[in-house]
């Protein structure tokens, strides 16, 4: 299908952009129907532009999940994660604006001031499953609207798949006639490597809770596919010595169930084995001690 002139197909870029934890990667996997973009409770969790790519009879959505644009703290993370939002919106077709169903703040409003003029914007109101009251939503809207020139409003719960279809539908409309920009089955544009990374990150973030050292990261030092199973080695990367005993955990134990979890996801989303390593690794003069590195092995078998 890529690159062929089909008559009538229609093909898009469609951007996801909203404050910190509206829901923005589940809106996204719920519409792709596969996790490609990793989740958590917690604000700040996507640090990346991901593609995330359906293709359906007639026509192909790429959507582009951005992280959370947020206006009050003004660390670098934050100028680096603002900038991705910023690129996200130029040279999309459609805008998904998400925010939570019943509430609009500040960051809604600043994000509102850099919607482009001519690019259609649909206002999406997430988690409608969460409103307290059902007519609720019907003024919330009404309120909302009055924000933007937005091109359609609708009301979504990702978790509980409701209004997805009808969203989708909907955009396919404003998508321009044009070939595909993808294979039919891809999913992403990322890489595993780079999932496997994202999945291994999402485990922290899930299972950390408060403690959750700020600014880790995740690198894959390894990634070997072989027939049988893929070979992944995994660093949890952190700022300082003290960190190490929350990440790995009373006798290891945070470390192993964060290494299991990434590895079941992995296995889902790469459908086949994988055997993961998971290593906790201090940024300042990476230690080469073997001894200072706790290291731990997960075959599947
Ligand atoms: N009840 C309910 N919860 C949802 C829904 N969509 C997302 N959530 C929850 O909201 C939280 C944030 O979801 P994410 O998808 O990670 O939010 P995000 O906007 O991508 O967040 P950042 O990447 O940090 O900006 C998670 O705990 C989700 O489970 C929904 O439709 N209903
Ligand atoms: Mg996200």
């Amino acid at each position: 299908m890529k690159g062929a002139a089909t008559a009538g197909f229609r093909c898009g870029t469609v951007a996801i952009v909203g404050r910190p934890n509206v829901g923005k990667s589940t809106l996204l996997n719920a519409l792709v129907g596969q996790k490609v973009s990793i989740t958590s409770a917690k604000p700040q969790t996507t640090r990346h532009r991901i593609s995330g790519i359906l293709t359906a009879p007639g026509v192909q959505y790429v959507f582009v999940d951005t992280p959370g644009f947020q206006t009050r703290h003004r660390g670098e993370l934050n100028r680096l994660l603002n900038r991705a939002v910023r690129q996200a919106l130029a040279e999309v077709d459609v805008v998904l604006l998400v925010v939570e169903a019943g509430r609009f703040d500040a960051d809604d409003r600043a994000l509102v001031g850099l919607l482009p003029a001519g690019t259609p914007v649909f206002l999406v109101a997430s988690k409608s499953d969460r409103l307290p009251r059902r007519d609720a939503m019907l003024p919330f809207l009404a309120r909302a609207s009055r924000e933007f020139a937005f091109a359609e409003v609708v009301p979504v719960s990702s978790t509980r798949r409701r209004n997805l279809d009808e969203l989708l539908e909907t955009l396919a409309s404003y998508l321009p006639e044009q070939p595909a920009l993808f294979d039919a089955d891809a999913l992403t544009d990322r890489s595993e490597r780079f999932i496997a990374a994202e999945l291994v990150r999402e485990k922290l973030f899930r299972l950390l809770g408060q403690e959750l050292p700020y600014g880790c990261t995740v690198t894959i030092d390894r990634f070997e596919e072989t027939p049988r199973l893929r070979r992944v080695h995994a660093a949890i990367v952190i700022d300082k010595e003290s960190h190490k005993p929350i990440v790995i955990g009373k006798r290891g134990e945070k470390l192993k169930a964060i290494a299991s979890a990434a590895r079941r996801d992995m296995e889902e989303c790469f459908g086949g084995r994988v055997a993961l390593e998971v290593w906790v690794k201090v940024r300042h003069g990476w230690s080469e001690d073997a001894t200072a590195l706790r290291r731990l092995r997960y075959e599947h078998v």
